[in-house]
Formats: C-alpha cells, sequence, structure tokens
C-alpha cells in the first residue's frame, strides 16, 4: 500500500471529532482512566515541548480506552496573563481577541497531531463561564477567612505608575521607561496556604514513589519546615514611640545551642524597630538614606548582593551574660520569615561570619569545632557556654529552651519558609476580584447571583497604571449589605488561581457547567487524576498551589480528594543542537513543518521512540526520517494479511526457525508494551517501539501469512497509541478495528528452542554451546568439558560453576 500520510490523518481526524470517539463516556460502572496534561498558555503556536507532552498523555489515553477504561483526557487553555497585554501594548490589539485568536489557531494545530482530547470538555481561564466559579471560590474563601488583605511590597514604576511584574523588571529597571524600580508598599489579597503548611508537608509522604523524587523534596524545601526557640532580646534603653514603649527585640533561631556566641543581632531594613527609629526622627539622614536604598532593593537581589550592613548604635542585653549586644541592620535579614531579626553566631553560620569579618565584630566560638576552621557550622559539643559546656547540641538546645519556656523569656515554635501566597495583580487581563469597599461596611464580597463580574472591553491598555482602576465606570457599584454607592475592587486575581482548579472543572459534565461548579457525582468518579503530565518548571508553585486549593475545595465540601493528582511525569526538554529549543537561540523545529513534510504519525513516532519521557529529547533529523520509513514499511506487506475480526490462528507445527522466530518478537512486543504502559513501567516508549521494529524485521523474514496476520493485529494495536491515524487505517480494513482490544501473550511463542551458555575457563571466555532451555547441570557440564578439551586436558579442575541457562565455568590447576 502506498502511504499517503495526508490523506490518512484528515480522513480520520474527521471522523473521531464526527463520531465523538474521544469523548468520556457516560456509564460510571466502568473502571475509569483520568489523563491530563498541563493545559498550554495560548501564546500563538503549538511549539515541540507541547507535541512532546501531549504525545505522552495521548498514548496512555489511546493505550488505556483499548484495556477498556473510560478515560478523560481533556485539554483547556491557561488564558489569562501578561502576554496578552504587552501584545495589546504592542501590536494595539485587544487582549481577549488576542487571546481566543491564539486559542482558535492552536486548537488547529493540536488536532492536526491527532490528540484524543475530549472537545466538549475544552475550557478557557477567560471564559466568563470560568471567572464566574472561580469568583464564587473566592468569595467561599473569603468567608471562611482563608483571604486577607495586608500591605506589602511591589515593584513600582514612578514613570509609568504602575506595578511590574518581577518580569517586567530588568536590571532593577522598569521594561518600558528604564526607569529605576522602588519597592512600594500597597495592599494587597493573600490566601492563607501557611494554614496548611504542615499537611501539605506531610502528605508528601504519601506520594513517594508516585512522583519524581526531585519534585518531592523541591516541594519539602519551599515549604520549609524549621522548628527552633522564639525568644526576646531586652532592649538597653526602652525606645518611646507614639504607638507606645518598644522594650524588647523578637529573634527566632534553630540554634538554641548557640546562645552564648551571639556578638550582635541582625534586623530587616523593614523591621518595626528600624521604621520606628525613622518614623521618630531618630535616625540621622545618611543612615536613614542608606536603609531606604536597602527596602527599595527587591528581596531576591538583596540575596545575591555582598553581605552589608549598618549599626543602629542601640544594644540589647544577653539573658544569660548580660553583655551589651549591638544591633546592626542586614540585607540578608528576611522581614517576611520568622520575625524579621537574627541572633548572629559569627563562630558558627557563614552569613553571620561574612559580616561579622567585614565590620570588625566579636566572633566568639561556643561549639567545639575539632580543629576545623570557622565558620564551623555543624554540631557538636558545647565551649564556653557556662552551665551548658560539655552538653552535645541536641541536649543543649533541649534545655535551653526549657529554659526560657520556663521563665516565660520565650518559647519553642515551628516556623515555615512557606509564605502566604499574594495573589492580586494591578492588571486588566485577569479574573476580577469579587470584592466591594463600602465606607460604611467595610470590604463586602459581590453577591453570588451577580456573578460573574466581568471585564469591560472599552479599556485603554498603554502600559500606564491599571487600566481597570482608570476605567470611567467599572469601579462603581452598590454595596451588597447597605445599598449605597460603593467601589468595586479593581485588582485582578493571579493566574495560578485558575491552573489551582481547573483539574477539577473538567469533570464537569458540558451539560452542567453553567449552574454547577462541579457535579458531586461525576466529580468522585473521575477524581483522583491517575496521570499528570507536564513540565519540571512547574515543580513547585502550580503543583503545591494545586494540592493546596485540593485541601481546601475538600474542607469546603466540594471533595473528598486530598491530593489531586495520583501521578506525576515530568517528561524532559526538547533541545537541539544541546540547547533547549527557543526563538531566541533561534534553533526552534516548528511542528506544523515536520507535519507538512511528513505527517503526524511520524512526528509522534520519533518524539516517543527518541527517549524515555523523563529524559531530554534532542532534535535528529535523520531519526525523525528513519520514523517515516518504518511507517512506509509497516505499509508495505499489507497484502499478506487475512482480513478476519479476531485473533489469526496460526497452525504452530511445523514452523521454521524464522517463522518461530517471528512470532516470538510480536509477543515480546507485545509484552513489552504492557510493562511499558504503567507509572512503574516509567511509560518507556521508546523501548517498546523498538521490539515493534524488531518484530517488524523478523515477520519480513518469513512469509506464513498467518504469522503475517497475527503480526498486524498485534502490532496495529501496539501502535495504535503511538502512530494512531495509520493504525486506523490499516486495522479498520483487515481487521474492523476488532483488534483495538486487550491481546493475551502466547506464553508458548516466548519459550526458546535452543539457549546459547558461554564457556569460561578460569573465567576467560573459551567457546559457547547451545542447548535446549532448562537443560540438566550434568548435562550441560559433560557438553561443557567436551568443547573445552584442549584448555582443560593437562590440567586438574578443582571448581565446576553452572549458571543455569548462561554460563559454565571451570576453575583449573
Ligand atoms: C542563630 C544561629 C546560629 C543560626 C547558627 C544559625 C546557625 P532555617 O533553618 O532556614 O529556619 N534567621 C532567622 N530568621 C531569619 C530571617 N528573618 N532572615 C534571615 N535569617 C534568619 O534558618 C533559621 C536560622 O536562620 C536561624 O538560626 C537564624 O540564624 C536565621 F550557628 O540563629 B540562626
Ligand atoms: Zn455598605
Amino acid at each position: 500500500m502506498e502511504y499517503n500520510a495526508k490523506e490518512i490523518e484528515r480522513k480520520w481526524q474527521d471522523i473521531w471529532e464526527e463520531n465523538g470517539e474521544y469523548e468520556p463516556k457516560e456509564d460510571k460502572s466502568k473502571p475509569k482512566k483520568y489523563i491530563l496534561s498541563m493545559f498550554p498558555y495560548p501564546s500563538g503556536n503549538i511549539h515541540m515541548g507541547h507535541v512532546r507532552n501531549y504525545c505522552i498523555s495521548d498514548a496512555i489515553a489511546r493505550r488505556f480506552r483499548k484495556d477498556g477504561f473510560n478515560v478523560l483526557h481533556p485539554i483547556g487553555w491557561d488564558a489569562f496573563g501578561m502576554p496578552a497585554e504587552n501584545a495589546a501594548i504592542k501590536h494595539k490589539t485587544h487582549p481577549k481577541n488576542w487571546t481566543y485568536a491564539n486559542i482558535d489557531n492552536m486548537r488547529k494545530e493540536l488536532y492536526s497531531l491527532g490528540f484524543s482530547f475530549s472537545r466538549t470538555r475544552e475550557l478557557a481561564t477567560c471564559d466568563e463561564e470560568y471567572s464566574k466559579w472561580e469568583q464564587s471560590l473566592f468569595i467561599d474563601m473569603w468567608n471562611k477567612g482563608l483571604i486577607y488583605r495586608k500591605k506589602g511590597y511591589l515593584n513600582w514604576c514612578p514613570n509609568d505608575k504602575t506595578v511590574l511584574a518581577n518580569e517586567q523588571v530588568v536590571e532593577g529597571k522598569c521594561w518600558r521607561c528604564d526607569t529605576p524600580v522602588v519597592q512600594k508598599e500597597m495592599y494587597q489579597y493573600y490566601v492563607k496556604i501557611t494554614d496548611y503548611a504542615q499537611e501539605l508537608l506531610e502528605d508528601l509522604d504519601k506520594l513517594e514513589g508516585k512522583w519524581p523524587n526531585q519534585v518531592l523534596t523541591m516541594q519539602r524545601n519551599w515549604i520549609g519546615k524549621s522548628q527552633g526557640l522564639q525568644f526576646a532580646f531586652k532592649l538597653e534603653k526602652p525606645l518611646e514611640t507614639k504607638e507606645g514603649v518598644i522594650n524588647s527585640l523578637e529573634v527566632f533561631t534553630t540554634r538554641a545551642d548557640t546562645i552564648f556566641g551571639v556578638s550582635y543581632c541582625a534586623l530587616a531594613p523593614e523591621h518595626p524597630l528600624v521604621k520606628a527609629l525613622i518614623a521618630e526622627g531618630k535616625m540621622d539622614k545618611e543612615l536613614r538614606e542608606k536603609i531606604l536604598k536597602m527596602q527599595n532593593t527587591p528581596e531576591k537581589e538583596r540575596a545575591q548582593q555582598e553581605k552589608e550592613g549598618f549599626s543602629l548604635h542601640l544594644n540589647v542585653i544577653h539573658p544569660f551574660s548580660g553583655e551589651r549586644i549591638p544591633l546592626w541592620v542586614a540585607n540578608f535579614v528576611l522581614m517576611g520569615y520568622g520575625s524579621g531579626a537574627v541572633m548572629s553566631v559569627p563562630a558558627h553560620d557563614e552569613r553571620d561570619y561574612d559580616f561579622a569579618s567585614k565590620y570588625n565584630l566579636p566572633i566568639k566560638q561556643v561549639i567545639d569545632s575539632n580543629n576545623e576552621p570557622l565558620p564551623y557550622t555543624q554540631e557538636g559539643i558545647l565551649i564556653n557556654s557556662q552551665n551548658y559546656n560539655g552538653m552535645q547540641s541536641a541536649n543543649a538546645k533541649e534545655e535551653i529552651i526549657k529554659y526560657f519556656e520556663k521563665n516565660s523569656l520565650g518559647q519553642a515554635v515551628t516556623n515555615y519558609k512557606l509564605r502566604d501566597w499574594g495573589i492580586s495583580r494591578q492588571r486588566y487581563w485577569g479574573t476580577p476580584i469579587p470584592l466591594i469597599h463600602c465606607e460604611n461596611c467595610g470590604i463586602l464580597p459581590e453577591k453570588k447571583e451577580n456573578l460573574p463580574i466581568r471585564l469591560p472591553l472599552d479599556v485603554v491598555i498603554d502600559g500606564e497604571g491599571n487600566p481597570l482602576e482608570k476605567h470611567p465606570t467599572f469601579k462603581q457599584c452598590k454595596c451588597p449589605k447597605c445599598g449605597k454607592e460603593a467601589l468595586r475592587e479593581s485588582d485582578t486575581l493571579d493566574t495560578f488561581m485558575e491552573s489551582s482548579w481547573y483539574f477539577l472543572r473538567y469533570t464537569t459534565p458540558p451539560s452542567l457547567r453553567e449552574n454547577e461548579i462541579f457535579s458531586k457525582e461525576d466529580q468522585e468518579y473521575w477524581m483522583d487524576v491517575d496521570e499528570y503530565i507536564g513540565g519540571i518548571e512547574h515543580a513547585i508553585l502550580h503543583l503545591l498551589y494545586s494540592r493546596f486549593f485540593t485541601k481546601v475545595l475538600r474542607d469546603l465540601g466540594y471533595t473528598r480528594s486530598s491530593e489531586p493528582f495520583s501521578h506525576l511525569l515530568t517528561q524532559g526538554m526538547v533541545t537541539k543542537e544541546g540547547a533547549k529549543m527557543s526563538k531566541s537561540k533561534g534553533n526552534v523545529v516548528e511542528p506544523k513543518e515536520i507535519i507538512q513534510k511528513f505527517g503526524a504519525d511520524t512526528a509522534r513516532l520519533f518524539i516517543l521512540f527518541a527517549a524515555p519521557p523523563v529524559r531530554e529529547l534532542e532534535w535528529n533529523d535523520s531519526a525523525l526520517e528513519g520514523s517515516y520509513r518504518f511507517i512506509k514499511r509497516l505499509c508495505a506487506k499489507v497484502e499478506n494479511i487475512i482480513k478476519t475480526q479476531e485473533l489469526p490462528k496460526v497452525d504452530t507445527a511445523n514452523l521454521s526457525k524464522n517463522e518461530k522466530l517471528a512470532r516470538k518478537k510480536v509477543y515480546e512486543a507485545l509484552k513489552k508494551s504492557n510493562e511499558t504502559f504503567s507509572y512503574e513501567g516509567g511509560y518507556s516508549f521508546n523501548t517498546m517501539i523498538a521490539a515493534c521494529m524488531e518484530a517488524l524485521n523478523a515477520l519480513n523474514d518469513q512469509d506464513n501469512k498467518q504469522i503475517w496476520s497475527e503480526g498486524y493485529f498485534i502490532l496495529l494495536n501496539i501502535l495504535e497509541p503511538i502512530i494512531p491515524h495509520i493504525c486506523w487505517e490499516l486495522s479498520k480494513e483487515y481487521f474492523n478495528l476488532k483488534n483495538f482490544t486487550q491481546v493475551k501473550v502466547d506464553e508458548e511463542s516466548l519459550k526458546e528452542d535452543e539457549i546459547k551458555i558461554a564457556l569460561t575457563v578460569n573465567g576467560k571466555l573459551r567457546g559457547e554451546i547451545n542447548v535446549a532451555p532448562n537443560s540438566s547441570n550434568d548435562f550441560i557440564l559433560g557438553l561443557a568439558k567436551e568443547q573445552l578439551k584442549k584448555w582443560i586436558e593437562d590440567k586438574t579442575i578443582v571448581k565446576e560453576i553452572v549458571v543455569p541457562n548462561k554460563l559454565v565455568n571451570l576453575v583449573v590447576k
């Protein structure tokens, strides 16, 4: 048969769409599989990274359908976000038009690859229907006290009067106008993800072996549980302020055992004590300006700078020794962690050591370092620590914490690195926050019956300020409580909010979407996601937020799930000439061109054959052509197929060596594919495809039509998840698609006729023999000695070793 990829692929894509072939079935008595790939951002075109991602999920989804599962394999669009606004500024388009046009284009590109997505469950997070339910969820969370408002620092361009996202700050300057960016304190909304820190951490243990270790570790580190002591140093002189007297300074330490080594305390530049000194005019101008400058440097940047600080010319009193300890402001102390102040122990901490060396502060050793140089950061035996001398660190920590607790000077605390999640953005293209500011009643949620709050379309997007804030009427509304004129919130939501629950939303059948966020029955049937496939770049935020949302939704009564994704498969990068494919590197291969030239099946086969999913995939033109040739070879011998609707019978008596081998290779491929399609099997399609290629070669070395037919019946079945179009074409013609079910492995066919046994003398290879499988050791030894005559003739055999079915070793003297 001539292989005409274009014709075959168009034909089957049309048939699949017309028949609704890939819609999940209503029948909930069937076992289910929910196969999900991370949804794409509609940037304009599908790239190879997407192709790889969806080739993997599609292969899995297709296989499970054939194995009798009801499969949900949806796709949607992570459609809000900054690029649409940037495009609006650059090309004078509207973000909405730009986004939906991109979606239309990318949808076409996706389906040209033959992916078996459910068409009816598609969603875009910028759909008003999606916004409605997201706003409804926001209100539930607000009412539950899970969302609050507080001041936080944002990147601010004083020229454009606009908040900048981190990506819009380039070397400390505004991306549009080059004005130096400052840190501005503004009201922001936060979600209390820290309320769930402990559960988010603990539940990672349940995902052991089901998620990549690397991801589990990254999540654990991000949550960053840390146990220690929080206590207060007394200020040498209380500080009088308009808001009252400040007497003390709280610090958090994980090394209470080093308390006798404190030589200074370091404060974040935003620390309330520092702010009070500035507000009370108790700081000279020069110092004040230095501190303000530090405050204006984003924390991330500070972390990369050299250690820097300033003395505040104030002291606190050491709780044991009564010594005066100087206070400093330092760029390595973060206001958002612990209490924003540190007891510094230069002898046993790197940062403290660098800082003390630079500013000539004392370095007091209090842990025996076994003569290793300072800073010595490990635990050990205490020295120079009064009553605690000679104790082990762990023990000393306990005793010192006990002392503080007994004397009400401090307490054991658990801190998490995890911060509450700032969810408000001062931009247009996002979900409007459904809150209303009333002069009488404060901040209130909008009434649910008024949802969705829609984005106005008549906006000016020019990069200055927030278009919603500037809109003439958007903000005007009535207070839901007292009915008076009030103002609508003009911030929109972080787009990570939308991607934190889209996988739950897909479970809602289209007919119920308008009236229900989730249909309970469907949601319980489909959740949890069985296989979640996507890029490692989402290892932290997206996955953490999704896990968090699932737990919140559980506590709100919307789901029974606690962990959304049973298995996680992170695919490797697609590279060319050793570098990640990217526009800036100019090494991009456009999927469209490949499909144009070779067809979708070739593209899919190449992608899945070139590397196992978790590994990097290096682009290779000759391997691509090899994939094309394989499909052509698959089509070349179809005249050998006997049409049938069941597994062809093979008369196995008196088969030739090549005929036996062909059957063996076919069933080996089937066995390999059964192993491949499981998380534990790693979905290593490459080895399974290699087995299919070997099987086709072996079939070609014989011309028994029964064996050809059996081989095709099985190979088309195995290869359908990889190269669906050609498999459907051939399968329809010869087997009426009846081969797309589970096929049993014929174990008989796998048996070896003869096994090669390597013969060694004193460990050196000296020959080989062929024997029937499972021959007795005596029989094998007899044959072996015969063969090895010339190596053992005038020697004494001191040892005979037989490794069944593998090897004989004779030890001679
Ligand atoms: C004294 C000390 C001695 C410390 C020593 C460490 C080693 P983890 O484990 O990450 O929780 N620290 C506390 N609050 C901080 C803040 N807001 N910004 C920067 N650093 C802060 O780290 C806890 C340790 O980090 C604390 O223990 C404190 O320094 C510092 F040999 O206290 B340690
Ligand atoms: Zn009111």
